[in-house]
């Protein structure tokens, strides 16, 4: 591990430099020291024009292997996964390389019991347990392509996605705690399943107890498989390029996509990532909050930790419940070395005030990360003074389930750390501005649209499906770059500081969700005509949602109207796409093109109404004046 770890400023720019003169030089010895059934013929072979991208091309490996079997020896009885339940009183489970490796494979076995194999899709709706990561390690044993679907996604939105991947079987559990809540998972998994056809077998895990009726010769119990089988299972030998996964997220049109990962070049990228940008160290324990459901989850607490022979903390609670003292508990319990969560959490942690804080000593922490959006100044300050007490580096990590790793962050005592600035890329990680003409600007001090012209280990290799919307998505915006959708700034010292979206893309607490995707959603609702949803600055969400809404009928009760389209929004996508803002109005901003003008709406919706900028081109110029007299009467 040591040996590819940057520990200096003037190793990291000497190492950066050859990583993009010599990628393949600079790749091919990161890849070596995995376990491999047989060595690349080729490191790289790339066409972003197509776009087709294959690193490790003609390399055979099982990427489980290099997660478990390949630390046996060394770290058998080390604690791979440390798993902290949402009761803080029930107990905590930890599982040894060696355990983790034998559920794994007697998982595996199940899986094959239940008809799945290689190149089959598996669906996982599951809460936050050590049996989920089990399930995305047995999948990959077996070389199934795993699809985990975050399991506050509604129904619909479940269905959707499997029958996107036309997904053969479902892992899911009886029920999820969250802080004081149960939710019932498998009957969000049945209700979904009424319109699947892909689906054969069910395998629940009984977790909260939560009575389900399980459907004969579909559904099967998880404890009850596990006594059928074996412990042990032969990993699959797989292609480099084979697909390790497939995660939906959100853009600006349409459905969310099926983001598709290969196994060799991803397995690389995290591993290399993770032990960089956490400098991290064998006895270290390590713990990112996010959900497995997001592709933090699976960068940043399966796999890169896995690989890197890491202890790797597993939270299944909310940060607020029992009480918003939770986080910090949890790092004094276990003694956390490493800490990587949302800014959003921050920012409502910080808002219920340093009581929550003081009684924890948090003397173990090291390196504090932030991912998912923007970190504002204050939520910076207040991470860096209360939580790293001034004496641990901050990394803002900006990357996307896309990359498939972190692409710019500091290096813990490598990077000078700037409040707000993801700051440097990592090695061979090849970042440019360009403006609206596609014209790179090769300046410092300039903002423009980021973009990534080499290809990286870990990128997008597909759209599940849909090749065509992969390319059209994010590579043919700018000729032979792969377009990132991120407004950015290069300063002086040629740091990057992210902005935010330029596209209709909207980042609600750390999630990315299509403002199409909520409005199709509010549609749904009998007596809307038509919507239009926009971000707004919200002080701890980072954006909220702001719905314009026009009806076929004057609305009475607007309290009664909004409840009902938050609950239409609830049942398409799930608790997070609802609407922090509810607008009624008799018609929106359009150009005479029937475009709706955003631009216009979001001043609005941030409370900037003075000035509208140009709206000479609008169809009816009236409806603004209109608009902006109903904003004060939201619900
Ligand atoms: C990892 C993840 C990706 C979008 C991305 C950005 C935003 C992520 C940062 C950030 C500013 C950061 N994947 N984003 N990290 N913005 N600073 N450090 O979040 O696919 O869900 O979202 O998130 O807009 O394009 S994601």
């Amino acid at each position: 591990m040591k040996e590819h770890q940057i520990i200096s400023w003037e190793q990291y720019k000497a190492t950066y430099k050859h990583s993009i003169e010599a990628p393949e030089v600079f790749w091919a010895d990161i890849a070596d020291s995995f376990k491999w059934h047989k060595k690349w013929d080729k490191v790289l072979s790339w066409d972003f024009k197509k776009p087709s991208v294959q690193w490790f091309e003609g390399a055979k490996l099982n990427i489980t292997e290099n997660c478990l079997d390949r630390h046996l020896a060394t770290r058998g009885d080390k604690v791979a996964i440390l798993w902290e339940p949402n009761n803080p009183n029930e107990e905590v489970v930890r599982l040894t390389y060696k355990q983790l490796h034998q559920k794994v494979g007697q998982f595996a076995n199940v899986l094959k019991r239940n008809g799945a194999k290689k190149g089959d899709r598996i669906c996982i709706y599951m809460p936050m347990v050590p049996e989920l990561a089990i399930a995305v390690l047995a999948c990959a044993r077996i070389g199934a392509i795993h699809s985990v679907v975050f399991a506050g996604f509604s129904a619909n939105s479940l269905a959707d996605r499997i029958n996107d991947a036309t997904c053969s079987l479902v892992l899911t559990a009886d029920g999820s705690f969250r802080g004081n809540k149960i939710i019932d998972l498998k009957i969000i998994v049945d209700e979904a399943l009424a319109r699947c056809t892909s689906v054969k077998k069910v395998i629940v895990l009984k977790r909260t107890g939560t009575p389900v009726t399980m459907q004969v010769n579909r559904d099967v119990w998880w404890q009850e498989e596990l006594e059928k089988v074996a412990h042990n299972c032969m990993a699959e030998v797989m292609d480099a390029e084979d697909m390790l996964f497939v995660l939906y997220t959100s853009g600006s049109t349409g459905k969310p996509k099926g983001v598709v990962h290969t196994i060799a070049g991803y397995m690389v990228y995290t591993y290399y990532s993770f032990i960089n940008v956490f400098g991290y160290s064998e006895e270290d324990v390590y713990w990112c909050t996010a959900d497995i459901g997001w592709i933090t989850g699976h960068s940043y607490i399966i796999y890169g930790p896995l690989l890197a022979g890491a202890t790797t903390i597993m939270f299944e609670g909310i940060p607020t419940w029992p009480d918003a003292g939770r986080f910090w508990a949890i790092c004094d319990k276990h003694q956390v070395n490493q800490f990587y969560t949302a800014p959003t959490a921050i920012r409502a942690l910080m808002a219920k005030g340093l009581k929550y804080v003081n009684s924890y000593k948090l003397d173990t922490l090291k390196v504090l990360g932030s991912v998912g959006e923007p970190i504002n100044e204050e939520a910076w300050h207040w991470y860096d003074e209360h939580i790293g007490k001034k004496n641990c580096p901050i990394v803002d990590t900006w990357w996307q389930t896309e990359t498939g790793g972190i692409q710019i962050s500091a290096i813990p005592h490598v990077t000078k750390l700037k409040p707000t600035y993801a700051s440097l890329p990592l090695p061979g990680i090849v970042p440019c501005l360009v403006n609206n003409e596609g014209e790179e600007l090769h300046d410092n001090e300039v903002e423009g649209l980021l973009c990534i012209k080499f290809p990286w280990p870990s990128m997008i290799r597909t759209i599940y499906g849909d090749h065509e919307r992969c390319r059209l998505t994010y590579f043919s915006a700018f000729d032979n770059k792969y377009f990132t959708g991120d407004g950015c700034r290069r300063d002086a010292d040629g740091f990057y500081r992210i902005i935010g979206r330029v596209d209709d893309v909207i980042n609600v607490s750390g999630h990315r969700m299509g403002t199409a995707e909520v409005e199709n959603a509010i549609n749904e609702h009998p007596n809307v005509v038509e919507s239009a949803v926009v971000g707004y600055p919200h002080a701890i969400k980072g954006q909220g949602i702001y719905a314009f809404i026009i009806t076929n009928n004057p609305v009475n009760n607007i309290e009664a109207f909004t409840q009902a389209v938050l609950q239409v929004v609830n049942k398409a996508i799930g608790p997070i796409a609802k609407p922090d803002k509810i607008q009624v109005v008799t018609g929106l901003p359009k150009t005479r093109s029937g475009k709706i003008m955003r631009r216009i709406l979001r001043k609005i919706a941030s409370g900037d109404i003075s000035n509208l900028g140009d709206t000479s081109t609008l169809l009816d110029p009236s409806v603004v004046e209109a608009i902006k007299k109903g904003a004060g009467l939201i619900a």
